[in-house]
């Protein structure tokens, strides 16, 4: 018998929908483009918030965050035009970090379209590199379909960014349709004889090494790896910004292959005799510049194991191509016997590399990250945005576990608060902290108000120097004692994190650092620590003034 379908508008399809497939939270700045989906909201409200944001930026980024945390496709909605653009930052973001998000943007009306009408954009052509589907829903009773679509597609295969263009009239059309089931994720699993070759190149290898990254991943597979590895001795290295992917205290931890990678380390992939790469891409930021392995034929046998079957051969030529989802390759993996590792220094050299080294200044930011290493709970979720401040994260900071660093792998600026800000709402019980640079920070400050409505309570910290410094580092490099475009005058953040009804602190010294993060914790606020470091101290390496005289003097 047809079941008795009630006639709703397009909006109440949408919510609908939603709720359908699991959805709790979304994130975005209102139009008045989609006020029917926000009125389908409003029916929905038991099941479903809108996380009002302040900038579709910030949302954006959110959505990524979400998306990383809880596998599931972070949902954003922002206006036509001038939304559509600020959003952008965000679904950039996904696309190369392999996040699942659907972005849902208003269009103008069909009676209307192609006439460059207010706000009008052809996503189509604005998103298609961006995305991994771009769609626009012209019959309302096609919502549950087009819906349906968005979340497979952004979660199968390698994850990514799917756009759904919402016409206005379509919003506001009335149809009685049913709902869609709730999604369903295909896994792919290795071909038969995969994993008897793999295991043939482990047997025959002297110097094999793992190396994880992308996005798909579970703490399931993440611990099924572990156990394996540590029983083999086979290292295993994380790539840039997925340090998550791997418990950093296990014996079997070879450290990241991201920027500024620790020379042993980097030599270690050049001198392996057998590669395995699962999930990573080995993209730019991954491979030291393509100077890791050859293009299109590496040195090391290489092993890819990748859920986007696109991304097998795309760069490099792998001795076997593995398409499989991680859970899946992990599982078969695990079931291989493979005789103890001969070369157990991996673990060590990480060690000594992450070990936080004296900067200029009162302020030791290698011993902070080492404390706060110590003090935060294991399952504590640590967001940063991009800049040299957060090479001290990553070099000092042991990762625990899956999924716990949120990390924009694009390299973009603005990510840590409302990585910080998602996080804590996905989980208010959790323990947050946002790691930025001064420049960086006033990207997507502002959702410190999004925090306070809505009851997050990240602690921010903001690694103050004063300027861009990652790209006065550059500046110093090739132009020294030129500076220029690089300066930056900067509020107080204390007063600033106040004015938002957060908790704020200033650190001039190491030692007043661990106070003040305690009393940020027990604010129960979402809270701003602005740690004011030596401008000198570039890097956890180098000073501006030793770059600036190996520049002046090879010149
Ligand atoms: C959105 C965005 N804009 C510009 C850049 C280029 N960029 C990379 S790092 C950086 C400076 C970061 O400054 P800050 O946050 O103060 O960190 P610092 O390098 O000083 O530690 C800039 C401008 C970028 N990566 N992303
Ligand atoms: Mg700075």
């Amino acid at each position: 018998m047809k079941p008795d379908l009630k006639t709703r508008h397009g909006g109440k399809i949408l919510a609908d929908a939603l709720a359908g497939h699991g959805v709790r939270l979304a994130f975005g700045v209102p139009g008045e483009s989609y006020l029917p989906v926000l009125d389908g909201f409003h029916d929905q409200r038991e099941r479903l918030s809108f996380v009002i944001c302040r900038h579709e930026g910030g949302a954006a980024n959110m959505a990524d965050a979400w998306g990383k945390l809880t596998g599931e496709p972070g949902i954003l909605f922002v206006t036509r035009g001038p939304g559509a653009t600020h959003g952008s930052v965000g679904v950039h973001t996904a696309m190369q970090d392999s996040t699942p998000m659907i972005v849902f943007v208003g269009q103008v009306g069909t009676e209307v379209l192609e006439r460059e009408a207010l706000q009008e954009i052809d996503y189509r052509r604005m998103y298609g590199p961006l995305t991994k589907w771009v769609g626009q829903v012209d019959r309302v009773e096609r919502i549950p379909e087009y819906v349906s679509h968005a979340f497979h597609t952004a979660t199968s295969g390698r994850p990514g960014p799917v756009l759904i263009a919402l016409p206005e009239d379509m919003l506001y059309a009335q149809a009685a349709v049913a709902d869609a089931p709730h999604y369903r994720t295909p896994r792919a699993a290795p071909a038969a004889g995969d994993m008897a070759e793999l295991e043939r190149l482990l047997e025959a290898a002297e110097r094999p090494l793992i190396v994880l990254g992308g996005g798909g991943w579970s703490r399931r597979a993440e611990e099924m790896l572990r156990a394996w590895a540590e029983a083999s001795g086979v290292p295993v290295a994380t790539s840039f910004r997925r340090q998550d992917h791997f418990d950093n205290r296990s014996p079997a931890y070879a450290g990241d292959v991201g920027l500024g990678i620790n020379p042993a380390l980097a030599a270690r992939v050049k001198d392996a005799d057998l590669l395995i790469a699962i999930g990573a891409r080995l993209g730019e930021a991954s491979s030291s510049g393509y100077t890791l392995l050859d293009v299109p034929t590496p040195r090391q046998k290489f092993v890819h194991v990748h859920a986007g079957p696109e991304e097998l051969g795309r760069v490099y030529h792998a001795t076997l191509p593995i398409n499989s989802s991680y859970e899946e390759f992990v599982h078969a993996l695990s079931q291989l016997k493979v005789r103890k590792e001969k070369n157990p220094s991996a673990h060590a050299e990480y060690l000594e590399w992450s070990k936080p080294r004296p900067m200029p200044g009162a302020v030791q930011l290698g011993e902070i990250v080492g404390w706060l290493s110590g003090r935060l709970p294991e399952d504590a979720a640590i967001a940063n945005g991009a800049g040299n401040f957060a090479t001290w994260l990553h070099r000092h900071f042991r990762y625990k576990g899956y999924p716990s660093q949120l990390a924009p792998t694009s390299g973009a600026m603005g990510y840590g608060v409302p990585a910080a800000v998602a996080a804590s709402l996905a989980d208010p019980r959790r323990v947050v902290l946002g790691w930025c640079g001064d420049g960086d920070f006033l990207m997507t400050g502002q959702e410190l108000a999004t925090a306070a409505q809505h009851g997050a309570h990240p602690v921010i910290v903001i690694v103050n120097n004063s300027m861009y410094g990652t790209i006065r580092m550059h500046q110093e490099r090739e132009f020294p004692a030129r500076v220029s475009g690089t300066e930056l005058k900067n509020p107080d953040f204390a007063a600033y994190a106040r004015a938002f009804g957060a908790h704020g602190e200033t650190v001039e010294r190491t030692a007043d650092f661990a106070p003040a993060f305690e009393r940020s914790l027990a604010s129960g606020k979402p809270a701003v620590i602005e740690v004011r470091i030596d401008p000198d101290a570039i890097t956890p390496a180098t000073t501006l003034s030793a770059l600036r005289a190996t520049a002046l003097k090879n010149r």
